[in-house]
């Protein structure tokens, strides 16, 4: 597959963006997505802020109270016999360490724009910052879909009781639309299709099974992108691959005269991301014509293998002019990054290896 790289890569990196809190750093600039809007790309970035820590033997974790609109700030020492500190993410239990109790930073989003989609500037504020008790640990993974003269942005809200996903709508990237949490945890990576089919919303999503069952890519439908039902699983998880540990989606699908190209990013049992991709029937997205057997992506490039959080690429909007594709990507839960694809390369690759 050939992808080209920007050469200004990465393009967004945390030194880019200043702190909202004071005795707070940015550790990533991230996992942005996507929306052309009047002459301009928008990067909806995940930024995440974590409170200094002077002493390395202490981990701290912040968590938002919308209701007074301050931060608590809890802290933990690395021998603490009772937590497990290995992942830098998330501070978990030892006798579960299935699950996080807290994270160790907090992220919201922040827009970055550009009028050559190559030099982005982040604007000083926040556009969503956690604003419900859902969102205690987070605002995270922006997907942004335009219909009509409207943006449907849809993210994961962390919280004790979980990861849900919640969608605002927005018309100028100043002011948002509340329209609640649409999918209920443990849910990620939705994916809100650009165009009604057959008279239906249709959204992809990422249940995160817990007794029985993998992280799989599900389908559902809506009448008003608000109430989601018709629930049907679409694309599993394949046993000893790139792809084996977790699926989810990535790209808003983008529509071609062959069917709606899905770039989604699969990860092994040890976190390595990649991006692979599906095309679904244009008519019934709940058929899966064809699904790529190697990712289309992976990690190579030094800002994608080294970072917070290392080996990953993990698009989460793109831009498509043409047979152009240019999909923008968070490398290593860091930065920001650019490249393009040639649609007919990636339609080529599905194709033969289905
Ligand atoms: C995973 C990762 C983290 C994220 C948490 C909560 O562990 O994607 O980056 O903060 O889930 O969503």
């Amino acid at each position: 597959m050939k992808i080209e790289r920007f050469d200004e890569n990465p393009l967004i990196t945390p030194a880019d963006v200043k702190p909202l809190h004071d005795g707070y750093e940015v550790i990533g600039a991230f996992n942005g997505g996507v929306a052309k809007y009047k002459d301009e790309v928008l990067l909806l970035l995940r930024v995440a802020e974590r409170p200094i820590s002077e002493d390395p033997n202490v981990i701290k974790a912040p968590v938002f109270d919308p209701k007074t609109q301050s931060m608590e700030v809890l802290a933990f020492q690395r021998d603490d016999e009772e937590y497990d500190f290995e992942d830098p993410r998330m501070i978990r239990k030892k006798n579960k360490l299935d699950s996080f109790i807290y994270l160790t930073s907090l992220s919201y989003i922040r827009i970055a724009r550009s009028k050559d989609g190559h030099h982005f500037t982040v604007d000083d504020q926040a556009f969503l910052y956690p604003f419900n008790d859902y969102q205690t640990f987070g605002i995270e993974d922006a997907r942004c879909t335009q219909i009509g003269d409207t943006y449907y942005i849809n993210f994961s809200s962390v919280s004790p009781v979980g990861v849900c996903d919640s969608l605002v709508s927005t018309k100028d990237f100043q002011s948002y639309c509340d329209l609640g949490n649409i999918f209920a945890p443990e849910n990620k990576d939705v994916l809100i299709f650009p165009e009604k089919i057959n008279n239906q919303y249709y959204a992809l999503h990422r249940p995160s099974l817990k007794s029985i069952g993998n992280y799989d890519i599900w389908i559902a439908s809506s009448p008003d992108l608000v109430s989601w039902g018709n629930h049907h699983h679409l694309l599993g998880v394949r046993e000893n691959s790139w792809e084996s540990g977790r699926i989810g989606g990535g790209l808003v699908p983008i529509k071609t005269d062959e069917g709606w190209l899905v770039l989604y990013h699969g990860a092994t049992p040890e976190h390595r991301y990649c991006m692979g991709a599906a095309l679904l029937d244009l008519n019934d997205p709940t058929k899966v014509i064809a699904r790529s057997k190697q990712p289309i992506m992976e990690p190579e490039a030094n800002y994608e293998k080294n970072g917070f959080f290392g080996d990953v690429v993990f698009g989460c909007g793109g831009i498509a002019v043409r047979d152009q594709l240019t999909m923008y990507y968070g490398v290593a839960d860091t930065s920001m990054a650019g490249c393009t694809f040639s649609i007919t390369d990636i339609m080529k690759q599905v194709k033969e290896e289905s």
